[in-house]
């Protein structure tokens, strides 16, 4: 039986590059530092309460477990511990369970750090590596790794199922709880293998090929699973039958990874190069960074999509968010079928220049995040058709998403949004003769996911759609030519505006458009002057004069404005 695994403090102490380089840092969205703190000795495990943002760290250096709030003040910081390893949060009460290893015990502290309930030690429980909360019904599972066992204890700490030892298990380092069904997924490490057991204990699956798995963390939503393969350097994504969605390299030595079940994105600690990475729900890169020292965990909050780190031989945590992109204006040329695509919010020349979509061309443009990869990119609709022809890369091509919707033909306008504020963009229409919006929730064939009055009927009112509140979820506006009124609606539901106000002239030929130009996370409006050729964008969904004027493109123009985060950043 091979011991259990993790990097011994001797290879923590001497992390540093050694045979592979380090990759580049790459960003396809820009992620700050909110707050980085020490005093820790050796953090070895972190989790994030997404409830009020603050994070649990299992110091193991100083056995100590330590309490940080939010903005990085210590809450609280208690001892008694040795070489704590492992602490889970449970999101309704605050309360962390901790894998205490060397005293092989689980200890139930309670928000405000009281000992709420601790195990009985060895020989029932053997140097426990793991802990994790199934927050649904505040349970604990856990990776009783020298037992080679996985242990079930209810929230009072009664033990509700234990699995059986070696060789069914071998040296299990970490287990993630699903509260979508009760069930749990194991990285049952010496075994080489992940393994997803049903609530009560039966298997689903097991699979092997991985070398070894060091971490696991499900996602709720879909039932994927993804795994951190230590000596392979790769990250695995599985799906909920434990079939490999993707898998990739460019790792050294990932040694935790923490799913966000909002977007499907996951963060990795990865601990040979010294970096954190943020990987799309498909693995695409979206983020890179350096600036880490042997980093062994990361957790990230759902409610915000922030991630905390513990940057464990730098004996610091470190808070990580992703700042909101700034959109920018874009021009579509229909004579031409070019999209002219700019940077920045200011005069200049177009940066990125291509042809998508028939010439001359009676289709209008669309844009958004059709693949999740937190770019923009740009899409056509056919009203003759009735399709939706969606690009995934601002260059030329053929069109990656081919999407019928509404009928053909029709005179409907075009949408685009994420209404769910799962990270991708679906579309929709407008249709001004019944004052109607008909929108979709996936980028498939099929009927109109939500229907609902906006607007009145046989009106000339302009769609715009934008997240007008800053939760996630975009919604509808209506632009009113005659009377330069902006009518925006944070919820997907008929009813009034909520937000209503005057910005640009009356009886506008000016075109509505809508970006978060400041990008504070909150979407405001926008108006293309096509006989100058010019550009107002407000920075405030109220009434006031434009926060960003500038001339883009000819005067006068027949193209059409468009918005969107083109560069991630
Ligand atoms: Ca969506
Ligand atoms: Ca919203
Ligand atoms: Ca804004
Ligand atoms: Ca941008």
């Amino acid at each position: 039986m091979r011991r259990a695994f993790w990097p011994s403090a001797m290879a923590l102490l001497c992390a540093s590059v050694g045979l592979f380089a380090v990759p580049a840092a790459t960003h396809a969205e820009q992620v700050l530092e909110l707050w980085r703190g020490g005093g820790f000795n050796f953090p070895y495990s972190v989790s994030v309460n997404p409830t009020d943002g603050s994070c649990w760290v299992a110091d193991l250096g100083s056995n100590q477990v330590v309490h940080v709030a939010q903005g990085g003040a210590e809450l609280w910081r208690g001892g008694g511990f040795s070489w704590p390893r492992a602490v889970s949060v449970d999101p309704n009460d605050g309360s962390c369970w901790v894998a205490d290893y060397y005293n092989n015990q689980i200890v139930h502290l309670a928000q405000g750090g009281t000992e709420m309930w601790r195990s009985a030690g060895y020989p029932t429980f053997n140097n426990p590596l793991s802990v994790s909360v199934n927050r649904a019904d505040e349970s604990c599972w856990v990776a009783d790794t020298s037992d080679s066992q996985i242990v079930h204890l209810a929230r009072a700490g009664t033990e509700l199922w234990r699995s059986p030892g070696y060789p069914t298990f071998q040296a299990p380092d970490s287990v993630s709880a699903n509260p979508a069904d009760g069930s749990c997924w194991v990285a049952d490490t010496s075994n080489d293998q992940v393994v997803h057991l049903a609530q009560g204990g039966a298997e689903f699956w097991r699979i092997g090929g991985f070398y070894p798995p060091v971490s696991v963390s499900g996602n709720p939503t879909d039932g994927s699973c993804w795994v951190a393969d230590y000596y392979s350097n790769q990250v695995v994504h599985l799906a909920h039958d434990g079939a490999q969605l993707w898998r990739g390299g460019g790792f050294y030595a990932p040694v935790c990874v923490s799913v966000n079940p909002t977007d499907g994105s996951c963060w990795v600690a990865d601990y040979y190069n010294n970096q954190i990475v943020h990987l799309a729900q498909d693995g695409t890169q979206l983020w890179r960074g350096g600036g880490f020292f042997g980093p062994l965990s990361v957790s990230v909050n759902p409610a915000d999509g922030s991630c905390w780190v513990a940057d464990t031989s730098n004996n610091q945590i470190v808070h990580l968010a992703i700042e909101p992109p700034t959109v920018t204006v874009g021009l579509y040329d229909p004579a031409a079928g070019n999209s002219y695509l700019h940077n920045t919010n200011a005069g200049g020349p177009a940066d990125l220049t291509f042809r998508f979509g028939p010439a001359p061309s009676t289709w209008a443009p669309v844009t958004g995040d059709w693949n999740g990869h937190e770019m923009d990119t740009i899409g056509l609709y056919s009203e003759t058709t009735a399709t939706f022809y969606l690009r995934s890369a601002n260059a030329p091509g053929p069109a990656d998403l081919t999407v019928r919707f509404g009928p053909a033909p029709n005179t409907w306008l075009p949408v685009a949004g994420d209404w769910e504020g799962d990270g991708d963009s679906t579309v929709g229409l407008y249709r001004q003769a019944a004052g109607t919006f008909y929108l979709r929730n996936s980028s498939t064939a099929g009927p109109a996911d939500l229907t609902f009055r906006f607007g009145p009927t046989d009106s000339t009112w302009l769609p715009i759609i934008g997240d007008w509140d800053g939760d996630g979820t975009d919604t509808v506006g209506l632009y009113n030519p005659a009377s330069g009124t902006f009518y925006l609606r944070d919820s997907n539901t008929a009813g009034v505006a909520d937000l209503t106000f005057r910005f640009g002239p009356t009886a506008s030929t000016w075109k509505p458009i809508a970006g978060d130009w400041n990008h504070d996370g909150i979407d405001t409006v926008g108006l293309y002057n096509l006989a100058t050729g010019t550009f107002y964008l407000r920075d405030d969904n109220a009434p006031g004069p434009a926060d960003l004027t500038f001339r883009y493109g000819p005067a006068p123009s027949t193209c059409l404005p468009m918005a969107g985060d083109w560069d991630g950043l």
